[in-house]
């Protein structure tokens, strides 16, 4: 062979195993790490969504700054004050009006000025009240309006005002210093109380009528979860008065009887006229209730990743996957909330809210009988928790903090209190095999987006998610998990649970949860019609002989609120849908369908002296005229006084016209729960979910995932092996690679309030506090 030619093949060898090996590592990335490139939005995203943002640290402190300068009067830190000082509870944003907004979103309008929403105590002035002002405009304050007349029509009372974590630590301060002590031998011998070794957990509402503050709290051991370690103590104290001096104990319960005091139980103990129940010391872990897993851990469970970097984005408040995009924020008081959700750049909802969630509880014992804890007032969001990596929310997860201020004049930074990630669910979202006229396959994996939270309230932690699927279809899915609350175990205990442990009740309780659902399908104007199906009888009419019980579609506008209010047990038409003024290319109404999951039963008897505060659980649907004077369907005040409702959800529901109108459903979710042996030592999420989906109904012209890049269709006659004929077979070249998994960290133990104090820590800690102390 001449030298040249060898050369020249040699030297194309080389570039043909140099162009190959560029192949291999181009197409074929591993073992190298997946791709990471997160997709430009379909919407741009322009700041737009900021219009709906959460205050920034910066905003919070300029708020805060401008009312200790502003108001006239000395304020307090929230984290110290004293019933009888003055302090700012909480500064949350105060979004602007819709029409303002939709002017500045749809309309070329101004953007419109940022405003904060400031509610203060104030217990150092003649006519004690809690006011609400909003504080603006953003980030240079210079004016404030109060706004409680116009916002509750009528000023608050301060009695209503939700228990700040600094009150629950000056009620621990008056059992260390005054209710313990009244019954020394019974606390030595009978409660073993070292100084530290128990625990405690609020009732709430607290007494029977307005002005009432009266709490019973029910003792536990103060180990690792303590909420099933109940000793059999119970106290009522009435911490109505401004002044702490004058808190007292009004009622005691121990073992299934009722004392006048500490000192009537310590005599009667010491007389050996009570029967007791000691329970066996449970050490630090909490034996039983611990958490700490009982096997050691093995191979890893499967992952998720995603080959070539998410297929969405989180900007600052906005998200944006496939044709969706919507804007979030996250309330002090109830939680998560979307807006302005778009498919294809058209509205579909302008709100979507948590408002409430309620839990109302039966027990043998007066601090369980009593709880109905209305958790908004707690705070919904204060209580956001961070999130777990792997376990929360998949570890290549987006994670987004969130900045709060509410019970103490710091700024409090939760980390990783929501994600955001795509989810295959590992079944078709559609598929068809074909085996008749033509052999083919097509289908659609369902992979969905999901906006998460979770928020722990004391013992219960509720996992809020918002999905977005590809055909449209939104879903919100609350899931409840974490410790039951319990009673101890005497007498006829069993009427109201089952016994879990020991002295251990599970107590009877409901879980209702309510929404606010502002749809604008196709703008803001809407009716609600539902659909259903009924059988007419009719003649078949190739043989009039005989009778066809003949299926037909019913069809109903629903034209007035009292129509459109579905009590928990009324039947409720199968398919109920706002429907637009515009048609689609068959000349159907456009509309998106309301479909709940959930089995929620009676809130409470109607005729309860505090049901009105409640009466949105009333209705598992109830869609109203929207109006600004009723944003959400209760307020933080009902919990501390439900006997004069702050707000009364029922009298939004005035038989007003909704035909044509924008209109808000409310939507409430629930179910019943016993605890029993398996609530040992947590409630699963398995079951325990309950939510409700919006889907397209001849909103499209048809399923709009048909339009997914993940589509797959192959026939018998291609060759579905080909990566050009079927995505799923480039697999082996567009997804072997390794996913980069951040190094695991977890900031939920810093820089965030801590929950709870055991009896051992003084009063004046700078601690925030829920129902324990
Ligand atoms: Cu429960």
């Amino acid at each position: 062979m001449h030298m040249k030619t060898a050369l020249i093949l040699l030297v194309l060898a080389f570039a043909t195993i140099f162009a190959l090996v560029c192949v291999l590592l181009t197409r074929v990335p591993a073992p190298g790490t997946c791709q990471h490139q997160p997709p430009e939005p379909e919407v741009p995203e322009d700041g737009r969504s900021l219009v709906f943002a959460d205050l920034t640290p910066e905003e919070l402190a300029r708020v805060v700054r401008y009312l200790q300068g502003s108001l006239g009067v000395p304020l307090v830190d929230a984290s110290r004050a004293k019933p009888s000082d003055n302090c700012i509870a909480s500064v949350d944003v105060q979004l602007p009006g819709k029409a303002e907004v939709l002017q500045f979103l749809d309309g070329g309008g101004a953007r419109p000025p940022r405003e904060a929403l400031a509610v203060l105590y104030f217990g150092d002035q003649a006519d004690p009240n809690v006011t609400e002002y909003v504080v603006g405009p953003l980030p240079v304050p210079t004016y404030h309006r109060d706004v409680t007349v116009q916002k509750y029509g009528g000023k608050v009372p301060y009695h209503r005002r939700p228990t700040l974590a600094v009150e629950y630590q000056q009620i621990a301060g008056f059992f260390k210093s005054r209710v313990f002590p009244a019954a020394p031998s019974f606390m030595r011998q009978v409660m073993e109380y070292d100084g530290t070794s128990l625990a405690a957990v609020t009732a709430a509402p607290r007494g029977f009528q307005s002005g009432d503050r009266a709490t019973w709290y029910v003792l536990f051991q103060n180990v690792s979860g303590f909420f099933l370690h109940p000793v059999g103590l119970e106290v009522l104290v009435d911490h109505s008065s401004l002044d702490i001096g004058q808190w007292a104990v009004s009622r005691v319960f121990y073992n299934g009887q009722y004392y006048r005091d500490m000192a009537q139980l310590e005599s009667a103990y010491v007389q050996g006229r009570i029967s007791v129940e000691k329970v066996r010391k449970a050490p630090p872990d909490g034996d039983f209730s611990s958490m700490r897993p009982r096997a050691p851990s093995a191979a890893p469970f499967p992952l998720q990743y995603e080959p070539q970097g998410p297929r969405y984005s989180v900007r600052k408040n906005h998200v944006a996957f496939q044709a969706w995009s919507f804007a979030f924020g996250m309330s002090v008081k109830t939680g998560l909330r979307l807006f302005d959700i778009r498919y294809k750049g058209e509205r579909v909802v302008y709100e979507l809210s948590v408002q409430e969630a309620l839990s109302v509880y039966g027990s043998n014992c007066p601090g369980g009988m009593s709880t109905r804890y209305m958790d908004g007032s707690f705070g919904i969001g204060r209580y956001t928790s961070p999130l777990v990596r792997g376990v929360d929310c998949p570890y290549l997860a987006s994670y987004v903090d969130v900045h709060y201020l509410a019970h103490s004049q710091d700024i409090r930074t939760i980390k990783n209190a929501l994600c955001v990630f795509e989810q295959n669910l590992g079944s078709p979202l559609r598929r068809h095999f074909s085996n008749l006229q033509s052999l083919y396959y097509g289908g659609l994996v369902n992979s969905a987006l999901v906006l998460r939270s979770i928020t722990t309230v004391g013992n219960y932690d509720y996992i809020w998610d918002f999905i977005f699927y590809q055909n449209g279809a939104i879903e919100a899915k609350v899931q409840a998990t974490g410790y039951a609350s319990s009673s101890f175990f005497h007498g006829d205990g069993l009427r109201y649970g089952n016994r879990v442990w020991e002295h251990t009740l599970g107590t009877i309780h409901t879980h209702s949860i309510n929404y606010k659902v502002d749809l604008d399908v196709g703008g803001v104007k809407n009716s609600l019609v539902a659909h259903d199906m009924a059988f007419e009888m009719a003649r078949a009419p190739w043989n009039p002989e005989q009778q066809i019980e003949r299926p037909r579609l019913t069809k109903r506008v629903l034209d007035t609120e009292d129509q459109a209010a579905f009590r928990l047990q009324s039947k409720i038409p199968r398919y109920i849908y706002f429907a637009a003024n515009s048609k689609n290319k068959w000349g159907h109404q456009r509309g998106y369908r309301i479909q709940i999951v959930s089995f929620a039963g009676d809130h409470v008897p109607e005729a309860s002296s505090m049901e009105r505060a409640i009466s949105w659980a009333r209705y598992k649907l109830a869609v109203t005229r929207r109006k600004e004077e009723e944003p959400t369907s209760t307020s933080i005040y009902n919990q501390n006084d439900p006997w004069t409702p702050t707000v009364a959800f029922a009298d939004f529901i005035d038989n007003e016209t909704i035909t044509n109108e924008d209109l808000v459903a409310w939507i409430t979710a629930g179910f019943l729960h016993i605890p029993h042996s398996e609530d040992i030592p947590n409630t699963v999420t398995v079951g325990n979910s309950v939510g409700f989906l919006l889907r397209p109904y001849n909103y499209y012209d048809l399923d709009p995932s048909i339009y997914s890049h993940d589509g797959v269709f192959f026939t018998s006659e291609q060759d579905f092996t080909a990566c050009e004929v079927n995505p799923i077979a480039c697999l082996p070249k567009t997804a072997s690679c390794l996913p980069n998994f951040p190094p695991f960290t977890y900031d939920g133990f810093k820089n965030t309030s801590k929950l709870y104090c055991s009896m051992s820590h003084e009063a004046d800690q700078p601690v925030t506090d829920f129902r324990s102390f």
